[in-house]
């Protein structure tokens, strides 16, 4: 049996952001495409309390695969949700705690609901009796705390949270979570992220999760978001060869996006350039070259305000051997540490007094 598990739509209406219904209905299509038996919204399907569930149900209705059985809890937006709000049959919102026996699986699924002033922990604990460890799977909507002990809940920005105690106590064999919508794994515990960004600060490639139950594996797969942001800030150098410098820069950082190919329509980046350059024109030109197939956010443009102009072979110089410096620095990584480009920027405002 194949569960796919999104969260964090954020579906607020087709006239306002019909991004997130798109991204919606990638995820149903690859449904379709996997043969997926299950699809799980752990939490925010909506944006607010007050939701157009018929909205939903039109995309659902046309997209998703005919035997496909939904299962929605509510998230800490969409707190209010209910099962009264859906007509279609096959769509399922859980608004208590509830276990489900899936059939021929041998795993029970507890989906906890968003509920505020809670921790996962104290709810789950009146299914400890029910539950087999490792054989149980969790579907809820908050914060993982990773530290062992428990946060204070009503502390202002923790949601809901679980904590190592609660997976030690009652040993679930995996964890979906919604909330967080930076796509993250610790362990056990799964974000899937929002499918499509709400803002820039959601920057990378979207994706859903599926989770096979016949071998326990969960595969990630990239969701055809129509909108996906990107954020990049380059350095430049005086080097002689200081556009090749650049370039090899925003290569390996385009790279690193992992954009499938034919979706680079899809990205809208926003790009700094700091540093120190004989040329201010060519290192636009440059940028302007490279982000091409992509869209720059809010047809902003590179920031190049931060990037001075200079023009002193001495200091050129400097910088040359500062930079070898830096680079030979048997330097420990961690975010305890600046990293080496910090250390390098830091070392020029010295050589350039700015
Ligand atoms: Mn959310």
């Amino acid at each position: 049996m194949k569960i796919a598990i999104t969260a964090d739509n954020h579906l607020t209406s087709q006239d306002r952001n019909s991004e997130r219904f798109t991204a919606m209905e990638d995820i149903l299509h690859r449904c379709v495409e996997f043969e997926v038996d299950i699809l799980v919204i752990a939490g925010d399907l909506f944006d607010h309390a007050n939701p157009n569930y018929a909205e939903f149900e039109t995309l659902y209705s046309e997209h998703a695969p005919p035997d496909l059985n939904t299962f929605i809890i509510p998230g800490n937006h969409d707190h209010n949700l209910t099962g009264k709000g859906f007509i279609l049959d096959d769509v399922t919102v859980f608004t208590k705690p509830k276990v489900l026996s899936l059939e021929n699986a041998e795993i029970q699924i507890l989906f906890l609901p968003f509920r505020e002033g809670a921790t996962m922990g104290e709810e789950i604990a009146p299914f400890s009796e029910e539950l087999v460890p490792h054989r149980w799977v969790l579907i809820s909507h908050g914060d993982w705390i990773k530290g062992e002990k428990y946060a204070d809940p009503y502390e202002p920005g923790t949601y809901m949270p679980l904590s190592k105690i609660d997976l030690d106590s009652y040993k679930p064999f995996q964890v979906f979570l919604g909330h967080i919508h930076r796509p993250s794994n610790y362990e056990r515990v799964h974000y899937p992220g929002s499918p499509c960004p709400l803002d820039i600060t959601e920057t990378g490639l979207r994706r859903f999760l599926i989770f096979d139950t016949q071998n326990g594996k969960i595969t990630s797969h990239p969701v055809n978001s129509p909108i996906l942001y990107e954020e990049e800030t380059f350095l430049a150098l005086p080097l002689e060869n200081e556009l090749a410098y650049l370039e090899s820069q925003i290569k390996e950082r385009i790279h690193s996006w992992s954009i499938p190919e034919g979706w680079e329509d899809n990205v809208y980046v926003r790009v700094n350039v700091i540093g120190y350059t004989q040329n201010r024109a060519d290192i636009l030109g440059s940028v302007n070259l490279h982000f091409a197939p992509y869209h720059f956010y809010n047809q902003e443009g590179p920031d190049l305000s931060k990037l001075n102009y200079v023009d002193d072979p001495d200091r050129a110089h400097l910088t040359r051997q500062v930079k070898n410096w830096v680079e030979e620095l048997n330097w420990k990584t961690g975010s305890l540490y600046p990293g080496k480009d910090q250390i390098l920027i830091e070392a020029l405002k010295v050589v350039y007094g700015a």
